[in-house]
């Protein structure tokens, strides 16, 4: 490992030469790091994804929170600072890592495609494999980045020791006077860092990723062959763009609630694997995944506020992995996992057959947890690491704060003490937005006890009460828009969306004035097309397959009932709600808005009866949803 800190330095680029190219220097150290170690190529031993051992188990923390930690957060900076001023050549690199997914579409560590699949990155979408491989993926990236120069070590070893990629929540509630977008990230394109060598002014390394330099070959088309940095919300589609990222921060802020409801109904209500590992269609609209792309399509600018007729960088498959923050989000997408599957301790991968290609994978070809996270190696003989071999992400050395200790996979269904804290984590981060939370605190005013259990369940709030119109009993009435995004809007020269858009009454003509109305209930990102780049064919082409996210409704008319404006959440007062105000707008991958029954697109507005939790320590109880009407 040691000798593999010292050969990665080499791979900085000259100085002189990045000047030429960026505005912002990375960090000097006050000597030549590139002398102090022998100039050579990573070697496969050198790439394999090590597991640690379980004393080093230590907790990978939210952005905002590693912040306060300044010696680990200066590390972080500077890692990923050096890290993306690694020539570009290098597996080891930024660039190299960041190539793993999508675009350029070439050969990592050796680990060749399969005939046919060239035009493909390694990534792995609208499949059962989706949070496994990412799970690898971002365990290699924590490793990679945890390289520091040798002379900084004894001065940051401790740091070191407890530094792990940080996540990103984006459904949690940010601090007072905050977007959910962090100014770590968004707010500025330099940082001032206090470094080993003192204060220095340098490229922000959270805030985009300059290309050093754009390969236009690999990146043949526009705007990529244009764009010398990753861009957020971007202003055009020319070489001067600049991010919007307060246009994203607010696009976040409005879908938070809408979010955090998908995360809280996706830890309650979802026991499959199948379906809560990824967007393609099935019995259950939502997905980890369908949550993560609604995350990509915000962040690259797609949706309310849709500055210019072409998203950045995270709006896009192929080209979201060079955008820092991609890193940030699949760390929360990792947590997401973790989290579940502490929840659902037996379920797993089942077989089944792919239904796209990635670099590696065929589609058709039947994945299992056996099947190959290629190009991630175990071993440096050339094996890979599968599914089950991550299964337990404590091996690599991280947790997160809401598990405790390693998670146990027991087939004994029992609820372990760990299962009732993670629940009671998921009420606290996730339940605010719930009509679980208001019966929680009306449980506590009121004094049911919760001791006596179902005995009371019989019991109803009074009628002139906000709580007595949610429940009957301890039941209530979830709605969801059920988004279902077919081949025919996802491909192709004609319609491709990129966004479907809730609202509550009319919604403003320009989508740039969503980001500020009240009425909006809720986003959906399309993301598993690649379709619509501008070229015929086949820049992976394999993704068009049928996906599906929801648009959580249940906040938003609490909203009404608290107003007065609705009776109830039951159907005979929610469905003629829904029918008369309920709006869907789709918006198109060029910003243009589109009615709601576009071809491919089809809506359907569920209502799901649930049992509310009587204390923290459980989660709400779901039966089968119900189709109420279709919009589309
Ligand atoms: C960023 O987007 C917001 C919201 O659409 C807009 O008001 C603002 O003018 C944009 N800023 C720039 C620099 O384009
Ligand atoms: C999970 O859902 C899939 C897809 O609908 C189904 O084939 C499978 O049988 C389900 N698994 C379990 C354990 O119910
Ligand atoms: C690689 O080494 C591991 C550990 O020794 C072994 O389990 C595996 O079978 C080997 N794989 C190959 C392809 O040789
Ligand atoms: C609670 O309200 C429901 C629906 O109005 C009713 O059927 C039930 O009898 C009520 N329970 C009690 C204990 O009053
Ligand atoms: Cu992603």
């Amino acid at each position: 490992m040691m000798r593999f800190r010292l050969s990665l330095l080499i791979f900085l680029t000259s100085l002189a030469n990045v000047f030429a190219i960026s505005q912002y220097a990375p960090y000097d150290y006050g000597f030549d790091i590139s002398r102090r170690v022998k100039r050579e190529v990573a070697r496969r031993s050198e790439l394999v994804l090590q597991p640690k051992t379980s004393s080093d188990l230590v907790v990978r923390q939210e952005i905002r929170q590693l912040e306060q930690d300044k010696d680990v957060w200066t590390l972080y900076i500077l890692g990923l600072s050096m890290l993306q001023f690694t020539d570009q050549a290098s597996p080891a690199s930024y660039y190299g890592l960041a190539g793993i997914h999508g675009m350029p579409h070439v050969v990592w560590g050796g680990v060749q495609p399969v005939q046919g699949n060239e035009n493909t990155g390694y990534c792995t979408h609208s499949s059962i494999l989706f949070p496994t491989w990412h799970r690898a993926y971002m365990a290699l990236y924590e490793m990679i980045a945890s390289f520091w120069p040798e002379s900084e070590r004894p001065r940051y070893e401790a740091a070191a020791r407890r530094f792990r990629i940080p996540y990103w929540d984006w459904a949690a509630p940010p601090p007072p006077g905050e977007s959910v977008l962090p100014l770590s990230i968004g707010g500025s394109p330099f940082v001032d860092v206090n470094g080993p060598n003192g204060v220095q002014r340098i490229a922000n390394p959270l805030f985009s990723y300059n290309f050093r330099p754009l390969d236009t070959k690999a990146f043949s088309f526009g705007p990529w062959n244009t764009w010398t940095r990753t861009l957020r919300g971007p202003s055009s589609t020319g070489p001067d763009a600049q991010s919007n990222n307060s246009l994203v921060a607010m696009n976040l802020d409005q879908n938070r609630g809408s979010l955090a409801q998908r995360l809280y109904t996706l830890f309650s209500g979802y026991d499959n694997y199948t379906t809560f590992s990824s967007n393609a269609f099935g019995p259950q609209a939502d997905s980890v995944e369908s949550i993560h792309d609604t995350i990509h399509g915000l962040v690259g600018g797609f949706g309310p506020g849709q500055a210019s007729s072409q998203a950045g960088h995270m709006g896009y498959l192929q080209w979201s992995a060079f955008d820092p923050i991609f890193f940030l989000h699949h760390t929360m997408v990792d947590r997401i996992l973790a989290i579940w599957q502490t929840l659902h301790p037996t379920a797993w991968i089942t077989p089944s057959r792919s239904l796209t290609n990635s670099y590696t994978i065929r589609k058709g070809q039947v994945l299992s947890s056996n099947t190959a996270l290629a190009p991630f190696f175990s071993h440096d003989n050339g094996s890979f690491w599968d599914s089950d071999g991550v299964r337990d992400h404590t091996k690599f050395g991280y947790t997160y704060a809401e598990l405790l200790g390693p998670p146990t996979f027991s087939h004994n269904m029992a609820v372990t003490a760990q299962v009732r804290t993670v629940r009671q984590a998921v009420n606290r981060m996730y339940g605010s937005f719930s009509p679980a939370s208001l019966f929680l605190k009306e449980l506590r005013a009121s004094g049911f006890k919760t001791s006596s259990g179902k005995a009371t369940t019989g019991h109803n709030f009074s009628r002139s009460t906000m709580a007595g119109k949610i429940f009957v009993g301890d039941r209530y009435h979830e709605w969801t828009a059920n988004v279902g995004v077919g081949k025919q809007a996802l491909d192709g020269d004609g319609v491709v969306a990129s966004s479907v858009n809730f609202f509550l009454g009319d919604a403003p003509r320009d989508p740039r004035e969503w980001t500020a109305t009240t009425n909006h209930v809720g986003t959906m990102g399309v993301f598993a097309s690649v379709g619509g780049y501008g070229i015929s064919g086949n820049q992976g082409g394999a993704h068009d397959v049928a996906v599906s996210g929801t648009v959580p409704l249940t906040a938003a008319l609490m909203k009404k009932v608290a107003a007065g404006e609705l009776a109830s959440l039951r159907p005979r007062d929610v469905e003629p709600y829904l029918k008369g105000n309920l709006k869907g707008i789709v918006l198109g991958r060029k910003g243009e808005v589109l009615t709601e029954c576009v071809d491919g697109i089809m809506v359907g507005i569920v209502s799901s009866e649930v049992t509310a939790p009587w204390s923290e320590e459980e989660l709400p109880r779901w039966e089968e949803g119900k189709i109420s009407f279709e919009m589309c």
